[in-house]
């Protein structure tokens, strides 16, 4: 008998068998179909562009509209926002739900809806990140975590979702680039699906995303250079040293400016990303948000083999002070991230 050919493994169908492995729940598995599906929504909205009418600035001229980052927010942070919002209103998954545009969390009783069961799941995201990007037609994306309500918790509030990155069930990122590529881990491997837009499936491309351990590739945004502190002054001039200098090799850079393309590329052929604390920012803590930007990456990128650290600490294990809290980021390359922690010791040591 010929072998049947070996159908594409759908997200559905890759859940069910994690469900059946015991690695998620039947309301986990639902949820993140939940997020799925909003996310191919997204990405219809994003891949329409100017054609959309989704471009430029949200709120009116003269008066555009803020979000609680005190950044201006563009119409497709708020439709994107608006669209995982609705998508999880009525799946009866969620606890709550936190998003980088809303100031505080949103219990999910808030939503209205008569008779909606309360689930376990804390939902948080960054519905579009990068979307400084999306009128120069550059690859921006969703980023999204997922953490248990803590037991006895009828109404969740925002000190509810301080849980360190450990604690999380679900990471995952949707790139809207060339492709729309979901990056999932349910705490056992990291795995990436393409969207076939002709059935409208996410569909599985990469099982078991391993990171290379070493690198020659840095993403850091070098306008700052001047404003970094010491140990990542010295880091980065041994970097761009190269061959010349202790690294004893030449690097390359990239810096797109979306965490979730520059991520996604750290994902496929290795490298560091890093948004370190610079004078700008030191007062902030950093500039990426930790509960749903840092540790869903942490999350993901640990779960493929490699690394993701605060420079001076394991990013996962932050005991978070608050829901929008900045962190500096180091990522990727198991390797090369320890290296560049190792600036980090050695100056602390020697002050
Ligand atoms: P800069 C996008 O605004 C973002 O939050 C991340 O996606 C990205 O890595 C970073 O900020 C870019 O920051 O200072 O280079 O514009």
């Amino acid at each position: 008998m010929t072998a049947r050919p070996s159908t594409p493994c759908s997200l559905t169908r890759f859940l069910i068998e994690e469900q059946r492995a015991g690695h998620l729940g039947p309301d986990l598995r639902l949820l993140v179909e939940v997020v799925a599906r909003a996310c191919k929504s997204i990405s219809i909205a994003v891949g329409k562009g100017a054609l959309g009418g989704v471009l430029g600035e949200a709120g009116s001229p003269g008066a555009a509209s803020v979000n609680v980052q005190g950044e201006a927010q563009k119409k497709l942070d708020v439709i994107a926002n608006d669209v995982l919002m609705e998508a999880n209103a009525w799946g009866g998954h969620l606890a709550g739900l936190a998003s980088e545009e809303m100031d505080h969390s949103q219990p999910i009783t808030d939503f209205g809806v008569d008779g909606l069961p309360r689930g376990d799941y804390l939902l948080l995201f960054d519905p579009l990140d990068g979307s400084s990007n999306i009128d120069v037609n550059v690859s921006v994306g969703t980023i999204f975590s997922v953490l248990r309500c803590p037991e006895g918790v009828a109404v969740p509030a925002d000190e509810h979702y301080l849980q360190p990155g450990t604690e999380q069930l679900v990471a995952g990122y949707c790139v809207y680039g060339p492709q729309t590529t979901l990056v999932l881990t349910v705490g056992h491997g990291t795995h990436a699906f393409t969207l076939d837009r002709e059935i409208g499936s996410f569909i599985l491309t990469t099982r078991n995303i391993r990171i290379p351990e070493q690198t020659a590739e840095f993403a850091v945004n070098m306008s700052n250079q001047r404003h970094w502190q010491p140990p990542m002054q010295a880091y980065i001039n041994d970097l761009l040293a190269g061959k010349t200098g202790p690294r004893g090799k030449d690097f390359n850079m990239r810096w797109i400016a979306s965490m979730v393309a520059d991520v996604h590329r750290i994902m496929t052929r290795g490298g560091i990303f890093s948004y370190p604390l610079d004078a700008k920012c030191e007062a902030k803590g950093g500039k990426l948000r930790l509960m749903y930007e840092a540790n869903p990456m942490a999350f993901l990128v640990e779960q493929a083999g490699g690394a993701a650290s605060t420079g001076r600490g394991r990013m996962m294990e932050v005991q978070p002070t608050g829901l929008h809290q900045r962190v500096p980021v180091f990522l990727g390359s198991k390797g090369e991230v320890e290296a560049a922690v190792g600036y980090h010791h050695a100056h602390d040591r020697a002050t």
